[in-house]
């Protein structure tokens, strides 16, 4: 019974075609083909799809969530995006304790499942803001033990950060993952769980923004309890932070068994700041990630020193310009384009430059 959303469309050999559709309940959707026989007689290949759960927006709410959390004078609604159209908002204002959506409505992990959640997120929040969670991986249920409560949590930090924790038995935490904070920019998470309450079956692995992320054991696989109570269920929302306004948007929700069928497409933000050489974003061009870049950090990106004029700055990032080479000298702080640095009181003087998450 664990996998009621699945979907599976058998390919006939012969010329029998037809769509399986109230028959899944008790099929593992796993991925790949499997040879079948119908009524003792019909040999079929399947290709079993292996999306467990689809919580798009625009199938609304009744079909995506089991349970709405508020509390206090929040608001879970749909707002339209501009790149993904219908996403979720889940509006927590300030003085509230929580705006959360329970999901996943008709799908439910068991022990020994093998799953992937992916979703994308953005979140408007203060930068030094800490919340309980902007997602979980939370136990329900009174006839098992309830030692954990929430094993796996995506949270904010005082420290403007977003991390990955777990809980083991104890609500012992671990900070699995952690990165800078990216504000009001969309973000890509995909967590692969070994659904288990043993924890040397079960381990969590995550990609950020289409990246497989190294954890705090040094690998890329945390071995895990991650399973708890009777079963557990994700939630999505905002979740603490009481003295602030909190919006986290989120899109792409699903659960599969694969990676490819979870993972946010598109829009994964390696997010860049882009430098040129004349006002308005023309002439040479050169394009940098978060880091530090000294004059011949900046030469070797395709830019020419003291020749900048404007710079292309998408949100999240704060891009620090020095007319010093390492950092030295007159320095100016952007958060936005910067359309001509005339304006600035810099043209023609960048030497170096550090590129940080806003
Ligand atoms: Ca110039
Ligand atoms: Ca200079």
């Amino acid at each position: 019974m664990k996998t009621p959303q699945a979907i599976a469309t058998l390919f006939f050999a012969s010329s029998t075609l037809f769509t399986l559709t109230h028959c899944t309940k008790n099929m593992n959707a796993l991925p790949g083909k499997s040879t079948v026989t119908t009524n003792g007689a019909t040999t079929a290949t399947v290709n079993v799809q292996s999306l467990l759960f689809d919580g798009d927006a625009a199938l609304g709410s009744s079909n995506v969530w089991k349970v709405l959390n508020i509390e206090g004078t929040g608001t879970i609604s749909v707002d339209t995006d501009p790149v993904y159209g219908q996403v979720w908002k889940f509006y927590k204002p300030a003085g509230s304790h929580r705006t959360e959506g329970h999901g996943a409505k008709n799908y439910q992990a068991a022990e020994g499942d093998d799953i992937y959640i992916g979703w994308r997120s953005k979140l408007d929040i203060p930068a030094t803001q800490n919340t309980n969670a902007v997602f979980q991986w939370k136990a329900y249920g009174s006839t098992q033990p309830m030692t954990q409560n929430f094993p796996i949590v995506v949270s904010t930090s005082s420290s403007g950060t977003l991390h990955l924790m777990h809980y083991a038995p104890g609500k012992i935490g671990t900070e699995v993952w952690v990165t800078p904070l990216f504000r009001n920019t969309w973000n890509t998470m995909v967590l692969h769980l070994k659904v288990s309450r043993d924890a040397s079956i079960g381990f969590i692995e995550f990609w950020y923004n289409g990246v497989k992320q190294t954890l705090v054991n040094g690998t890329q696989r945390y071995p895990a309890r991650t399973l708890d109570a009777d079963y557990c269920d994700p939630k999505f929302g905002v979740y603490g932070g009481d003295p602030s306004d909190i919006t986290n948007y989120v899109h792409g929700i699903k659960i599969a068994s694969t990676y490819a069928e979870a993972a946010p497409t598109g829009g994964n933000n390696n997010l860049l700041t882009t430098m040129y050489q004349n006002c308005s974003y023309t002439g040479w061009s050169a394009s940098f990630g978060i880091g530090s870049y000294t004059t011949a950090d900046i030469t070797a990106k395709g830019g020419i020193d003291n020749d900048a004029s404007s710079l292309k700055i998408p949100a999240g990032l704060k891009v620090t310009l020095y007319d010093g080479d390492n950092f030295t000298g007159d320095s100016l702080v952007l958060t936005a384009d910067g359309s001509c640095l005339k304006n600035n009181n810099f043209n023609d003087k960048v030497s170096s430059m550090k590129v940080e998450a806003n």
